[in-house]
């Protein structure tokens, strides 16, 4: 087994995760000094998102200088001493890799400005006129500098970047030679399979992304990822990435990590990040536990090996989302928890996930810093979305419900300054402080579950096997070597009738009754 199979990541937002020069703004030196608390959880890699040079109109997913450090953030020294205290922690480090647009900050792009014989020109993709292709972020993909247009399928800062020009692909080996050469473990790449665009023609007519056939998963973008893995991470012993897919199906997710093509170790799907979106009934969305484990099982059946995860910086808060932090915020946190770690795969862990956090307790549509939010009101209003159903919309998906800053303590764990987005109000009563001395809390589960998962070979390598998945009761085993571990799994407040004998080996509940499930129950069980 791989490192990165054995192992458990743990993500960090560096501009939410610890301030540590009270300007409000997360920092290295801040991550710096909490390693200690992320190794302790049992962590081995650290997926860092962009530190690099940005303007922060996407918070870093707008890079200006892949070899610079955000300023804001600290310095290379900084980045430097990060990697080395990573190091003798023995944990590995992941950077996002984001190829797929520049921002309209990065000096190739103010090249490109200078005029069409620029030979930096052809790092982007220029058109005189428009197509119809619609952006992630709602709206056009074209935005007009003298007499022509260039491409962004994000926000308009963000320029696409020409992959089809083997300078690029060139400035991409480069630049990843140049981290993978810092001592880095490897990278999670952005929007990646939708790099290399096939025509900039007019697409088919769709509901949202019109234009996706000719750029989503295009024949050349699977042979960039050769190239790349051939020419840069075949020249490290031991590498991991990660590939953020948008709109994948099993089958395209299975040919990018399929072992004889070498293109990606893993597969960052969603599918079951959209069982609770908008489906006919205007805005109202209704989350049923039976879609999340019918996909939770078919990526599973699937897949030799999945990427798990519940949450990261561009999804809500998964206890929000699919528990119920009123009532049953310990369980439901728990339970997921319980899943997360006990299916086949890598786990994937989101700042503040492990001590439950929620959604941000927003206000006011100004409180939000996200473009994407601000994207999606602008847009909404153009479509005469009523403002009241616009404003819940907004307030129950934003990005920045995942953004708010980590809750260390109940007053400045974060900073002693303003924080960049607002706080949390419910830090005084979530917060690392208070969960690692509670042994009841969330942080002590993950922990506990997370030991158990590492010192459990039919949890790391075992098979899984769906038993049933009734009534919102997940129920699947994992097996290896004729042994075989049980999770059962109560995904809703409903209780529900069971008969089980033995005595579960770990349990979000203190008590043990084999005859009824309680809301949010779940139990791990040798059988
Ligand atoms: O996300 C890509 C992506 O698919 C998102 O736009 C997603 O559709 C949306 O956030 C769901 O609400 C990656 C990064 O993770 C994201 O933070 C960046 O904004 C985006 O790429 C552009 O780099
Ligand atoms: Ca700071």
């Amino acid at each position: 087994m791989k490192l990165w199979q054995k192992g458990i990541v743990y993500q960090i937002y560096p501009r939410s995760f610890k301030d540590s020069n009270g300007d409000g703004i997360g920092d290295l030196k801040g991550i710096i000094s909490k390693l200690e608390y992320v190794k302790d959880l049992g962590v081995d890699i650290i997926w860092l998102s962009p530190v690099y040079l940005s303007p922060n109109n996407d918070n870093g997913y707008d890079v200006a200088d892949y070899y610079k450090i955000n300023p804001e953030f600290g310095t290379m020294d900084d980045m430097d001493a990060l990697i080395n205290k990573a190091d003798a922690l023995g944990l590995k480090i992941i950077m996002d890799l984001v190829i797929n647009h520049t921002s309209t900050e990065h000096w190739w792009f103010k090249e490109a400005l200078k005029g069409k014989d620029n030979p930096y020109r052809n790092y982007y993709h220029w058109r005189s006129k428009k197509n119809n292709w619609g952006g992630f972020f709602g709206g056009t993909t074209w935005e007009k500098v003298g007499d022509e247009y260039y491409l962004h399928l994000f926000d308009k800062t963000q320029a696409d970047l020409n992959l089809s020009n083997p300078k690029v692909i060139q400035e991409v080996k480069d630049i990843m030679t140049f981290w993978l050469n810092k001592g880095i473990y490897g990278f999670r790449c952005d929007v990646i399979n939708i790099i290399y665009k096939n025509s900039l023609e007019n697409g088919k007519r769709r509901l949202v992304l019109t234009g996706l056939e000719h750029y989503h998963s295009t024949k050349r973008n699977h042979e960039i990822l050769q190239e790349l893995h051939r020419d840069v991470l075949d020249n490290y012993p031991e590498t991991f990435t990660v590939g953020e897919t948008v709109l994948v199906n099993t089958e395209q997710a299975l040919d990018l990590m399929s072992p004889d093509r070498d293109e990606l170790d893993l597969v960052i799907s969603f599918e079951h990040m959209e069982v609770d979106h908008i489906n006919n009934k205007w805005f109202k969305v209704k989350y049923k536990p039976k879609k999340m484990m019918k996909t939770l099982t078919k990526w599973q059946e699937a897949l030799p090996w999945n990427c798990l995860y519940f949450e990261n910086h561009d999804q809500p808060r998964s206890v929000s989302r699919f528990g119920c932090p009123e009532k049953y915020r310990l369980e439901s946190a728990k339970m997921l928890a319980t899943i997360l770690l006990t299916l086949r795969g890598t786990p994937f862990i989101y700042q503040g996930q492990e001590i439950g956090m929620t959604n941000g307790d927003f206000k006011s549509l100004d409180e939000f810093m996200d473009t994407e939010t601000h994207n999606i009101e602008k847009l909404g209003r153009k479509l005469l979305i009523p403002r009241a159903i616009l404003r819940k919309m907004l307030f129950r998906t934003s990005r920045d419900n995942a953004r708010t800053p980590m809750q260390w303590n109940a007053t400045t764990g974060f900073t002693t300054g303003t924080a960049w987005l607002k706080e949390n109000q419910n830090k005084t009563t979530i917060n690392v402080e208070r969960s690692l001395t509670d042994d009841n809390s969330i942080l002590n589960f993950y922990k506990r579950l997370i030991a158990f998962r590492k010192a459990s070979p039919v949890l790391t390598k075992g098979d899984f096997r769906v038993v049933n998945m009734k009534k919102d009761v997940y129920i699947y085993e994992r097996s290896f070597n004729k042994k075989r571990i049980r999770i059962i799994a109560n995904m809703s407040h409903k209780e529900r009738k069971i008969n089980i004998t033995k005595k579960p080996v770990i349990s979000n509940y203190n008590d043990f009754n084999g005859k009824v499930l309680r809301p949010y129950e779940a139990l791990i069980i040798e059988v």
